[in-house]
């Protein structure tokens, strides 16, 4: 599919305004097939013309970091804000940029009122709110995170207000209902830690083959890579993208970053390259590893200093936006 853009592009003759050069000669975005993609905040694009041009020049998916998630888009019942995630699908559409929606069903940042919800509303609210976003966006989001983050580290389903009202089968429910929404756009179930084989993982496994096997419109796995050098690369990483891969589901990597305690060194820099390295290298040795996303590319910007005090440091380029040695070792 991106091939065939790239393609029908260059037939057309068309020329490309390009941002001046803050990376390598050729951005992140061509030197793959694969879909390269960044998360994204409203905010940055509107105010900050630094952020804009190099997200515009390196690459072409992104996924809002916040903008599509129930406790944005409403808040309040039946008080709609979708002002940040149409600000971002614009900005996709009009640079040829693939749209991630992240994320339909999400025990976090959920609204209270969708809580408090008896078992026969909240599964009618449900319906409603995946149809509804889905629908909004149909034809221009090519992939949704439908389900954010459903088991626990060993495995088990984790205990969310949807389990605990609508039991395990609302997973089903939301993927056949984002389906008939738009039946063209991908649909993954999305989670972190499940980059090697584990319990998790394990079971992320099983539960698309389940649902392969009962006719679930399921068409991919995203694997987050939330990754820190402290702890490791995760052991039997290939393993896994072997086994997700054939049962015939599309994988992506959607939310990489690899935190560093802070202040970062030569040293520190060079072991975060080689993990995102590793990350990017087993998912282009797969054909259905089908797009790498980065959680944010700048450090200027990044979830992790807020989250886990005295790490940070974990994205592709630094504050200043040049890129660091992570960027040059995918893209020498
Ligand atoms: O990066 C996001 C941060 O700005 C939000 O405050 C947070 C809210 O819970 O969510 C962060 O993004 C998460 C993503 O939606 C799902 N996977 C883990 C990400 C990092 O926490």
């Amino acid at each position: 599919m991106k091939r065939v853009l790239v393609a029908m592009t260059a037939l057309a003759g068309v020329t490309v305004w390009q941002a001046p050069a803050a990376s390598a000669s050729v951005p992140l975005k061509d030197i793959t097939d694969r879909y390269v993609g960044s998360a994204v905040a409203a905010s940055y694009l509107a105010n900050e013309p630094d952020y804009r041009a190099v997200l515009t020049r390196e690459f072409d998916n992104v996924t809002p970091e916040n903008e599509m998630k129930w406790g944005t888009v409403e808040p309040v019942r039946g008080q709609f804000d979708w002002s940040g995630a149409d600000a971002i699908v614009r900005y996709a559409q009009e640079h040829h940029k693939t749209v991630r929606g992240h994320t339909l069903v999400w025990h976090s940042q959920l609204p209270d009122w969708v809580a408090a919800l008896p078992a026969g509303e909240l599964r009618r609210v449900l319906r409603d709110h995946v149809m509804t976003e889905v629908k909004r966006y149909k034809g221009k989001v090519r992939a949704w995170d439908v389900v954010n983050e459903i088991f626990n580290e060993d495995g088990t389903r984790r205990d969310t207000v949807f389990r605990q009202k609508l039991g395990d089968g609302f997973v089903a429910d939301v993927f056949r209902w984002a389906h008939a929404a738009d039946p063209a756009a991908t649909l993954y179930i999305n989670d972190y830690n499940i980059e090697g084989i584990n319990p998790k993982s394990d079971a992320v496994y099983d539960l698309v083959k389940t649902l392969r096997r009962e006719g679930v419109p399921i068409g991919g796995v995203g694997i987050q890579a939330h990754l820190s050098i402290q702890y490791g690369f995760p052991a039997e990483y290939r393993e896994n993208l072997a086994r997700l891969t054939k049962l015939g589901v599309d994988v992506a990597i959607t939310e990489a970053d690899v935190r560093i305690p802070t202040p970062p060194d030569a040293a520190k820099l060079d072991t975060q390259a080689s993990y995102f390295g590793r990350l990017w290298d087993g998912c282009m040795a797969f054909r259905r590893c089908v797009e790498f996303t980065t959680w944010g590319f700048t450090d200027r910007h990044s979830w992790v200093p807020g989250v886990f005090p005295g790490e940070g440091a974990a994205c592709l380029f630094d504050e200043n936006l040049h890129p660091k040695p992570a960027y040059f070792r995918i893209n020498p």
